[in-house]
């Protein structure tokens, strides 16, 4: 098992990675900003090292940095948390030029992920169902045109290089698709300096429901059950929740089987998320692949009583997976609590907090790494905290969480917890009735 690790993040993300190595009795290092030279996950750790100015480029991104403080520190491992370097197979690669593990997957499973269209053929030799559409990527305008055609409109054009949403365009008919594919591509190169664009069948109000693996170096792969995602606003998750309300028995065991042969696929290693569109019939399609552990990794956590941290840094060490599925035995919930005002197109809200309560009692949990007196900085994501609440239903689920979040006190700054109070008492949201187009409909009271 390795002796330190290094955290190569901040906020919650890196205090929950301190919290379950302290128990693993693994020492650890934290690094931060100038900025953030006041943060918990820097009092937490063993040893903290300041790695540059506020910008995430010459902090938080920057690999000299941080290998070099992994080197001073002596630490064995590294810990890239989700966002910033998670996703980087350069990064995954240097750590491990340098005899430092990186606790993921490796460059090659990264860079396989990483091209969506490679990802997809990959998907569809392994006989996982993708979305109906063209093959490769989009060579012309009229290579689009002709494709548009006999797949039929709508259509969803999406670059390669992208993820998450960024410069996708839906296209309803002909004549919008010369201009669509010109932008899509400018937009692509522009953001990921790689303009492959490709297209698909767009999938109308559509729910995402992702699948929770995990896989071991000996090739054993397990999925731990869904998550639901479909509480979206401009890509950004704010509700997560397992069960899916939409599931039912025979489609968690399909969609987890297509989950395991995804993950089997490129040989995973790691904890990772294989994330899926649904359409009304049920019918899913497999969208995209984190390998990374995710912001929403909690309500996983809860529904099968499993630390995924303490997973992942085994798996890393080498140590085998059972190898068996897990299947939820509870139902939770997480709200995002950002720094953000929801009364006002959810800007953010940066500055110090002024007074703090966090909500406690049965079945409510909080990771966060803020504290009465914190200025959240302006430089970083707007999450300050998730609020996860766990019962033995989904109703109970949500009546916890409205309780919590009357008890949660945070003044200072405007935070997303006015909005989680109205979305517990909607009406749709309690019956389960939503899609990712939930959100583009509901009005603050
Ligand atoms: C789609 C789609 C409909 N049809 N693909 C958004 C994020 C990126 N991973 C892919 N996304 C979508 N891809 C097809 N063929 C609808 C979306 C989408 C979406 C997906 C999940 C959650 C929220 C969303 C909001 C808008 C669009």
């Amino acid at each position: 098992m390795f002796k330190k690790i290094l955290i190569a993040n901040r906020g919650e993300i890196a205090l929950r990675v301190i919290r379950t190595c302290r128990e693993m009795g693994i020492k650890t290092v934290a690094v931060f900003s100038t900025a953030d030279k006041d943060s918990l996950h820097v009092k937490f750790a063993d040893e903290a090292v300041c790695i540059g100015k506020p910008s995430s480029a010459d902090s938080y991104l920057n690999i000299p940095h941080i290998i070099a403080a992994a080197e001073i520190t002596n630490a064995d491992a590294i810990h890239p948390g989700y966002g910033f370097l998670a996703e980087n197979s350069k990064f995954a690669k240097i750590c491990g030029d340098h005899g430092i593990k990186f606790i993921g997957p490796t460059p090659d499973m990264i860079n396989s992920m990483g091209d969506k269209v490679t990802a997809k053929e990959t998907m569809i030799k392994a006989g996982v169902p993708v979305v109906p559409g063209v093959e490769g990527l989009l060579e012309s305008v009229l290579h689009a045109k002709k494709s548009a055609k006999e797949i039929g409109y709508p259509v969803i054009l999406k670059a390669t290089a992208g993820g998450g949403g960024k410069g996708m365009r839906v296209v309803w008919e002909e004549k919008d698709i010369e201009k669509a594919f010109e932008t899509a591509k400018a937009e692509a190169a522009a953001s990921f300096k790689n303009d492959g664009i490709y297209m698909e069948k767009f999938v109308e109000e559509p729910r995402h429901i992702e699948i929770q693996v995990a896989g071991d170096q000996h090739g054993n792969v397990c999925h731990l059950s869904e998550r639901d995602c479909s509480i979206q606003r401009r890509h950004q998750k704010l509700v997560e929740e397992s069960p899916s309300p939409f599931m039912t028995d025979e489609l968690r065991e399909r969609m987890g089987q297509a989950a395991i042969k995804a993950a089997k696929a490129i040989n995973y290693e790691s904890v990772g998320t294989i994330e899926f569109l649904v359409d009304k019939h049920r019918n899913f399609y497999f969208m995209e692949m984190n390998t990374r552990i995710q912001v929403e990794h909690c309500v996983t956590e809860e529904v099968i009583n499993f630390d995924l941290i303490k997973e992942q840094i085994k798996i890393a060490a080498g140590e085998k997976i059972s190898g068996t599925s897990y299947y939820p035995k509870m139902h939770a919930i997480e709200c995002r609590i950002n720094a953000e005002d929801p009364y006002h197109d959810f800007r953010p809200s940066p500055g110090k907090i002024t007074v703090l309560h966090t909500p406690g009692g049965h079945g409510v949990r909080v990771d966060s790494h803020v504290y009465a007196g914190y200025v959240i900085p302006p430089y970083y994501d707007s999450m300050i905290a998730k609020l996860i609440t766990v019962a033995q239903t989904r109703e109970e689920a949500i009546d916890t969480m409205h309780r919590a979040l009357s008890e949660y006190v945070i003044e200072g700054i405007k935070t997303t917890i006015p909005f989680h109070l109205q979305l517990m008492k909607n009406e749709d949201f309690r019956k389960g009735n939503f899609t990712t187009k939930f959100l583009e409909s509901f009005k603050m009271q």
